[in-house]
């Protein structure tokens, strides 16, 4: 089976979503904001749960949707050690393993692009529904493969250091041109002929190659010797990519808003779909001035074992295990409108709100997003409550 693969026509960007045929335990490679919707709506599609959001390195000309795919479905953010990315949960090295469900994706760390920058190399696990391999299918000499297993069971994500016909450039971010070398030459052309290449851009519409075709025909690297491949990269004068100021620094939050927490009041230009961004701060002034009902709409776990605002409402917008919508959601809210007041939406974070948010204007209803939610955003370390929303702001709060 092979991993679904999502384009980004923008920034020509691929993402892959790749799961366990069994737990239906999902991973999801390089995603890109502005397709958080898409993606969404894909893994709804497939029937598969989060627990993956992966980076190859911290991008130059998009940025990530992984801090909020985390938010909204439970999983987990992980992210090469040596990207500083710091708010990712999991800071992977080479060697490291990810898994899902009975699969796993080994962690490859291939300098060169960037100096932390990672592939995951992925040999799935057969299956008893599989196909046997056919003649055409069989490994080629010389290959270790399992009796039962499919040579296009092997599957490499490349992120920018190989590419179909070319390679990451690295005249930017700790880029290392005979770094890049060792890594494609050394790792890559060192996997089976007939593992598929899947990268993370392809400018030309090509989808996927495969390491045999790679090592034959990449004009940047077939016959060249590391001296030769190092003066072509250094002559390559290619354009700054227009994003890069923005995005790698996003990156770096695993795609987190930059103006979390900045600012007073409503900062109505961030909302799309939705009345706006209200602080922490205001929301307790319009809550204890009884103008608008705070509504929680962070899981019953969250609640019970974080913290709870007192006289805020509770309407979960997804629940724990699994973050499946609550379908209780869309008459909960309407109730609590019922006089015409307006909703301030609280969650870990800021990302559930928005949607939560977003739901009950499309109900006709007037509804914020509280900024930083109850928790704040992660800090460098991962860590929530040193940057800012409503326990950072010395705001009332209890626990059980
Ligand atoms: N034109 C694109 C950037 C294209 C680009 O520089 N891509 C990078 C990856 S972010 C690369 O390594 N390209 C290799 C190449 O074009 O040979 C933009 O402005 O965003």
């Amino acid at each position: 089976m092979n991993p679904t693969q999502l384009f980004d026509p923008a920034s020509s960007t691929y993402t892959y979503i790749l799961f366990d045929e069994d737990s239906r335990e999902a991973v999801i490679i390089d995603p890109v904001d502005v397709q958080l919707e898409r993606d969404l709506a894909t893994l709804e599609r497939l029937n598969v749960r989060l627990i993956w959001a992966l980076e190859t390195h911290a991008h130059a000309d998009h940025i990530t949707s992984a801090a909020r795919l985390a938010e909204l479905t439970g999983a987990r953010t992980a992210a090469p050690a040596g990207c500083d990315i710091g708010t990712a949960a999991v800071q992977l090295s080479g060697g490291d393993t990810v898994r899902f469900g009975r699969e796993q994706l080994q962690v490859l760390h291939t300098p060169g692009h960037t100096a932390g920058g990672v592939c995951f190399y992925w040999q799935r696990a057969p299956h008893p529904h599989d196909e046997p391999p056919s003649e055409a299918t069989q490994a080629p000499l010389g290959h270790q493969m399992r009796p039962d297993q499919r040579h296009d069971d092997r599957h490499v994500f490349t992120g920018d250091t190989l590419l179909i016909q070319g390679c990451g450039r690295t005249d930017f971010q700790s880029g290392d041109a005979g770094a890049l070398y060792d890594s494609i030459t050394q790792q890559l052309f060192t996997l089976p002929d007939t593992t598929i290449v899947w990268p993370c851009h392809d400018y030309h519409g090509r989808t996927q190659s495969t390491i045999g075709a790679e090592k034959a025909t990449n004009p940047r690297l077939a016959g060249k010797s590391r001296d030769e491949f190092i003066t072509l990269m250094n002559a390559l004068d290619l354009p700054k990519p227009r994003r890069i100021d923005e995005a790698v620094p996003a990156n770096q939050r695993s795609g987190l808003r930059q103006d979390a927490g900045s600012g007073d009041g409503v900062a109505d230009a961030a909302a799309e779909g939705y009345a706006g961004e209200i602080t922490p701060q205001q929301a307790h002034e319009w809550m204890e001035a009884g103008d608008a009902v705070l509504v929680d709409v962070r899981t019953d776990a969250e609640r019970e074992w974080v913290g709870f605002v007192p006289g805020a409402l509770a309407v979960p917008w997804k629940q724990w295990p699994g973050m499946a919508l609550n379908p209780g959601f869309d008459r909960a809210i309407r109730q609590a409108a019922e006089d015409g007041r307006r909703l301030m939406m609280l969650c870990r974070s800021g990302v559930r709100s928005i949607a939560a948010a977003q739901r009950a204007t499309e109900l006709g209803l007037t509804a914020y997003s509280i900024t930083g939610g109850f928790e704040g955003v992660p800090d460098e370390h991962a860590q929530r409550g040193h940057k800012n929303g409503w326990r950072h702001a010395g705001l009332p709060w209890r626990q059980n």
